[in-house]
């Protein structure tokens, strides 16, 4: 085995991360086998789908509406009705029921049509919220007594785009009311366990598939529980599930194929949460191709960012951002042994990817993801020569790098041609120059990774992360940085909504959402600290609850 060859033979001091073999084994992964996939369950689904759609156009009410559209977001199901949701939004849009006072003050109703409307696209202007102000512009004290309210408007204020100071000022006043609820509370009542959940993460951070189990659960216990609708919420979880598994078990074929995580023992083997990123980033079973591929990218991705960052040395290093940016398999000769199977891994499978695209479409799209890969090399190059000579970035010298060698650019770069058909001129020339976009989602991933994963890194070596730059260059301490980095997320989500909404954007609505889900994904893996690294935590629960254990449904 090539292992000997590369472990032995040399006496250079290299560091490591203790990474632990991956707890989901090959084997397993491979027997996974759901009863959710034959046709008796699709008919039912699609019985259940259609009674859904029915009672859907029954509803007239716009609250009602509103609460029902909500519902099928939050259940996991909107994806089916798209056409619908479009046509009831745009109505209410239109008819402007819901300002001018048509709700009588309702602060939920208002709050929930600002959130929906802005969610799909709709520019609702923030005078909405007048009648829940006085004379001088501040949010009148009674709003305050409805805790239901209270917490819609937290909900809708995460939608904000720079410069809304009324949704800052509604989500600090919201939060800090309901963070006063729950101390008054024994923390019982389903209200009690929402806020709870909200403060967490607002709805609009979260990562859709897990929010969508976890309300599945919170769903059966209501009063007005419809049981058709939660029938077809457990079915389509289980049916989608099963999907899920399909492109996880064709990814770890991939991975055991490539011997990666047999022969470079230093580095993370993380198949399954590499596969999990790309449920958080699309989950929808059409989208299986994006995702078994992205599990590819992802598993690269985490392996070279491991020889950066624990084992290789720097003159290897020169050499191997050297041979991707010639991308040319002639400077394979150049590398030590354990960086050829990784060159080759990621010539062939990226090569690989590229001919799907010229064989279907005609487009020859390697010089985009030669590009991204290039790019990430010289970015984590930078940060091994900043890590070598001792060098302190400051935290905008830090961010400018950062942003790339956090992997975002490459993960989107290439989620773009996997799920874009036919990929115009247009949206090409947009994605040349790493759009805003781009930009925002892997801020925020970068940013959340270094609040997950910075203390572990600077235990066994690596350069400062934005955490401590920022220390370093504001006196602050740990906790004082920590605020501000979770401050830079916020402030990058409002850049995030105002780019991402589809007038504003030559991607489409697939693409756009992605970018989105990619800085939900990070939040979440990042949520209680490295859980992308540290598989037998968080992690695991999540996993086994979205791509292995199905919901019950007797
Ligand atoms: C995080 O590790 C890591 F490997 C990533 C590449 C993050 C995104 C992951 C996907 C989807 P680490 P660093 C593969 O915290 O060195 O080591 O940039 O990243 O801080
Ligand atoms: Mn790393
Ligand atoms: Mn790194
Ligand atoms: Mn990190």
């Amino acid at each position: 085995m090539v292992a000997t060859k590369i472990f032995g033979g040399n006496n250079i001091a290299r560091r490591s991360a203790n990474y632990q073999a991956p707890i989901w084994k090959f084997d397993y992964v491979q027997s996974l086998k759901s009863k959710f996939v034959g046709e008796a369950y699709g008919k039912r689904v699609n019985k259940l789908k259609e009674e859904v759609r029915a009672m859907l156009v029954n509803v007239k009410d716009p609250l009602a509406q509103l609460e029902q559209i909500d519902l099928l977001q939050r259940l996991g199901l909107s994806y089916h009705f798209e056409d619908e949701i479009q046509s009831i939004l745009k109505s209410i849009y239109c008819n402007k029921s819901y300002c001018n006072g048509g709700w009588n003050s309702n602060l939920h109703a208002t709050a929930l049509a600002f959130r929906l409307l802005r969610q799909h696209g709709y520019r609702v202007p923030l005078d909405v919220f007048n009648d829940f102000k006085d004379e001088m512009g501040n949010f009148k004290a009674c709003i305050c007594e409805d805790t239901n309210g209270m917490l819609s408007l937290y909900e809708a204020s995460h939608h904000c785009v720079e410069g809304e100071s009324i949704l800052v000022e509604a989500r600090d006043l919201s939060t800090k009311h309901l963070k006063e609820y729950m101390e008054d509370q024994s923390a019982s009542s389903e209200l009690c366990m929402l806020v709870k959940h909200a403060l967490e993460l607002p709805l609009h951070w979260r990562m859709l598939r897990l929010e969508t189990r976890w309300f599945i659960d919170v769903y059966e216990s209501r009063k007005d529980m419809n049981p058709i609708l939660f029938e077809l919420a457990k079915l389509d979880f289980n049916v989608v599930q099963s999907t899920h598994q399909d492109d996880l078990k064709q990814a770890s074929r991939w991975w055991m194929s490539t011997g990666l995580g047999q022969n470079l023992s230093f580095a993370r083997d993380r198949l399954m949460e590499n596969f999990f990123w790309t449920v958080g980033v699309i989950f929808e079973p059409e989208f299986g191709y994006c995702r078994t591929m992205s599990t590819k990218v992802n598993a690269l991705i985490t392996v070279i960012d491991d020889i950066y960052d624990v084992y290789g040395t720097l003159e290897e290093l020169e050499l191997f951002t050297d041979a991707v940016e010639r991308w040319d398999m002639n400077a394979l000769a150049q590398l030590p042994d354990y960086m050829k199977m990784c060159y080759l891994a990621l010539h062939n499978s990226i090569n690989e990817m590229a001919y799907d695209v010229l064989k279907e479409q005609g487009l020859d799209i390697i010089k985009y993801l030669k590009k991204s890969w290039a790019d990430i090399c010289k970015s984590y190059l930078r940060e091994a020569r900043w890590y070598y000579s001792g060098h302190k970035p400051t935290l905008q010298e830090y961010i400018e790098n950062a942003w790339i060698s956090i992997s975002a650019p490459v993960i989107l770069v290439h989620a773009f041609f996997f799920v874009t058909k036919p990929v115009t001129q247009e949206a090409l020339q947009c994605l040349e120059e790493y759009p805003n976009l781009i930009r925002w989602s892997s801020m925020i991933l970068r940013l959340a990774d270094d609040l997950g994963t910075s203390s572990d890194e600077i235990k066994r070596g690596d350069v400062p992360k934005s955490i401590q730059c920022y220390m370093h260059e504001s006196g602050a301490s740990e906790d004082e940085a920590r605020e501000y980095i979770k401050h830079m997320i916020s402030e990058t989500w409002k850049k995030m909504n105002e780019d991402g909404s589809i007038e504003n954007s030559c991607f489409s609505k697939t693409f756009v959402g992605i970018t989105m889900n990619l800085a939900r994904m990070a939040q979440c893996m990042y949520q209680h600290g490295d859980g992308h690294g540290v598989q037998d935590r968080e992690t695991k629960d999540r996993v086994l609850s979205l791509l292995i254990k199905p919901i019950n449904v007797n």
